[in-house]
């Protein structure tokens, strides 16, 4: 049997273990993404480590979460970046010059290379055929230094594409289809490869929103061919040089084929509160709206603001909306000014925003108390736009645009063919990299400023042999980090952990931080009870780091996502599930319970047994042999110390 595109690039990066689906491997990571909400944090860890420069072949690091710097905490974050990264050899992406993703598409993404970001949309980098994994800080880090990245050696879903777009249907449509079938659960250990022949009908930027908000599946990554198409954005990025072809075997071998007709795709949104709640915009159509923003890593390139242009030339937006658009980059907002397009937004009445994250991450942009937002991003969980009574429907540009101008939700459907707007990938973008700031030479040292938001990087201890304590909070299914570590407003605190400490789990048990920190200084630790899919969404570490500076050191559940359970891990606290998923039902919030004998539990049994309400429970352990000896240790950090 051939190989996928996934596994060449495997094969060519495997440092440990074997190629067998299930195991854990090793690879080389060629290339680190970092972005300022969990940068600051990965290289203070970075730091701690030792090691005087990053061994990557490019280590590059983004300021776009948080560009507001109301207040100093940011700025001092920023600053801090800036000067750590040109000491160890790192490139630093102003803030303004874009988002993370886009920016790393556009500039530094090598076909065939591996890429480590500490951010869960970096999968985005697979719309050039990368293996592009998000990962926790710590873990990125580990990588600067040269450390391999474990992962599952993953299945691989083949999505086998037929057929071509009808217009005004895109590829956000197409994404959101694959969440309706695959769902935001249990796909934990897979890669999603596109495949077949639909794969040549849709350009990098399509293939990169695809691949983007893949991360809302829940898999390790998803993964384009480098074919001409990917030459073709490449040669228009001056960077022909890094093209090089890479397709699956003929015969190729998959774990799962999933058909898909693009022809077939349908308009469609993801409805509030999660992205796999998928309608076809014909059910909904009609609905009043109140917000629509155009922006984020999913849908801000090129072609996605000239559509969103094109759609709105000579139009005014609905005077009851608030409409806001957020190129993805310096690269982006330029083109869209030289050729006239940023123009026909304003007059449209679009609030324009910098190139950043922004409202997608609750940075502004809250819409109105109980309001319905029409919004391009990835994410829609709960109280993420910073307003807890607003419905967000995900949907791509083009329904977008043309419902702000209706006041309504409309199905694009409904509009003349010969009216969208095709927009082809220009055949040079205007390339500037004014803002990306090159490291020292080698040898050379500057100061590294930390101003007082700057914290020091978190402690843990070896793990206990026995814990005792309490369940401090009982949740559902589908607990994203969201839930546990809200951003938004809170996103100033990331590099202060006692301080950011206090808002984990705010908007679920207002309480829990005071009341889970007061029982750890009477040495009462805590356990979480969750259910399925514990951890969704975002490879923030903080959603483990601040848990456990309030004494958070196990958590019960059904089941658990790639990246945060690493990133419990990572910081001490045990990922457990229970053999018996029936058990959440029968324990509670405030059930007391003792873990005895951990330490030899953890170092040789396949299950942990703890006591809870006075009875034994039996949990798998979420982590493999490596992970079992971080665990003693007390953490990564602790245990690249160590082994270094
Ligand atoms: C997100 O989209 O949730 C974020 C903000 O980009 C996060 C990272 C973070 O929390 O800092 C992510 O996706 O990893
Ligand atoms: Fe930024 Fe939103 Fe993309 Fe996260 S999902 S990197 S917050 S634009």
């Amino acid at each position: 049997m051939g190989d996928s595109v996934c596994y060449k690039i495997l094969k060519e990066h495997l440092v440990e273990g074997t190629l067998t689906r299930g195991n854990e491997i090793g690879i080389r990571i060629d290339q680190t993404l970092t972005q300022d909400a969990t940068g600051t944090l990965a290289y203070l860890q970075f730091e701690a480590m030792k090691i005087p420069r990053v061994k990557t072949d490019l280590s590059v690091s983004y300021v776009d979460h948080n560009t507001l710097q109301v207040g100093f905490e940011n700025a001092d974050d920023h600053k801090y970046l800036q000067t750590m990264n040109a000491n160890y050899g790192i490139y630093f992406s102003k803030a303004g010059n874009g988002i993370c993703h886009q920016v790393h598409l556009e500039r530094f993404g090598k076909p065939g290379a591996t890429l480590l970001g500490s951010d869960s949309h970096t999968p985005t980098g697979g719309g050039i055929g990368m293996i592009a994994i998000g990962a926790g800080g710590l873990e990125v880090a580990v990588a600067m230094g040269g450390g391999p990245f474990y992962m599952t050696c993953p299945s691989v879903i083949s999505v086998n594409l037929t057929g071509k777009l009808r217009p005004w249907v895109s590829a956000k449509d197409v994404i959101l289809k694959v969440l309706e079938i695959l769902t935001t659960k249990g796909n934990v250990g897979c890669v999603v490869e596109y495949t077949g022949k639909g794969v040549k009908t849709l350009s990098v930027p399509e293939r990169a929103t695809i691949t983007n908000m893949g991360a809302e599946l829940g898999v390790t990554t998803s993964v384009f061919p480098s074919d001409e198409i990917t030459k073709e954005f490449l040669t228009a990025q001056d960077r022909a040089d890094a093209w090089k072809e890479i397709l699956p075997d003929e015969d190729a071998e998959y774990d799962k084929v999933i058909d898909l007709d693009l022809t077939e795709i349908q308009p469609m949104a993801a409805c509030p509160h999660s992205p796999d709640n998928v309608k076809n915009i014909s059910e909904l159509k009609g609905m009043k709206i109140d917000q629509v923003a155009i922006g984020s890593c999913t849908n801000s390139s090129y072609k996605d603001l000239m559509t969103a242009a094109e759609i709105l030339k000579d139009k005014k937006v609905n005077p009851d909306i608030s409409f806001i658009v957020a190129p993805g980059s310096k690269q982006v907002f330029e083109m869209i000014a030289e050729n006239g397009a940023l123009l026909e937004l304003i007059k449209s009445g679009a609030r324009i925003m910098e190139s950043a994250c922004g409202f997608c991450i609750g940075a502004g942009q809250s819409p109105v108390s109980d309001a319905v937002s029409l919004r391009t991003n990835n994410r829609n969980f709960l109280g993420r736009s910073g307003t807890e009574s607003a419905g967000i429907y995900l949907v791509s540009p083009e329904t977008a645009a043309l419902s702000a101008i209706e006041g309504k939700l409309v199905d694009p459907l409904d509009y003349p063919e010969s009216d969208y707007p095709v927009i082809a990938i220009p055949e040079k973008f205007s390339i500037d990299d004014s803002m990306i700031l090159e490291p020292l030479p080698e040898g050379k040292n500057s100061e590294i400023e930390r101003g007082p938001n700057i914290g020091d990087p978190p402690f843990t201890t070896p793990l206990m042999d026995e814990i005792t304590g309490i369940i401090g909070l009982k949740v559902g299914d589908k607990i994203t980090t969201d839930h546990i570590m809200p951003a938004g407003q809170r996103l100033k605190y990331r590099s202060n952990i006692p301080k950011y400490a206090e808002f984990v789990f705010e908007n679920v048990d207002g309480n829990f931080s005071k009341r889970t920190f007061e029982n750890k200084n009477n040495n009462v630790f805590t356990a979480i009870l969750g259910g399925e899919s514990y951890g969704q969404g975002s490879s923030r570490e903080h959603a483990a780091i601040c848990p456990m500076f309030l004494g958070v050191r196990l958590v019960f559940a059904k089941s658990f996502e790639r990246i945060h359970s690493s990133n419990l891990i990572n910081f001490g606290i045990l990922p457990l599930i229970f053999e018996n998923p029936a058990d959440y039902d029968s324990l509670n919030m405030s059930d007391e319970f003792i873990a005895t004998y951990l330490r030899k539990q953890v170092k040789e049994k396949e299950t942990i047994v703890v006591n809870i309400a006075g009875k034994n429970y039996t949990f798998k352990l979420f982590a493999s042999r490596r992970q079992r000896k971080i665990l003693l240790e007390g953490g990564l950090l602790n245990y690249t110390r160590s082994h270094i």
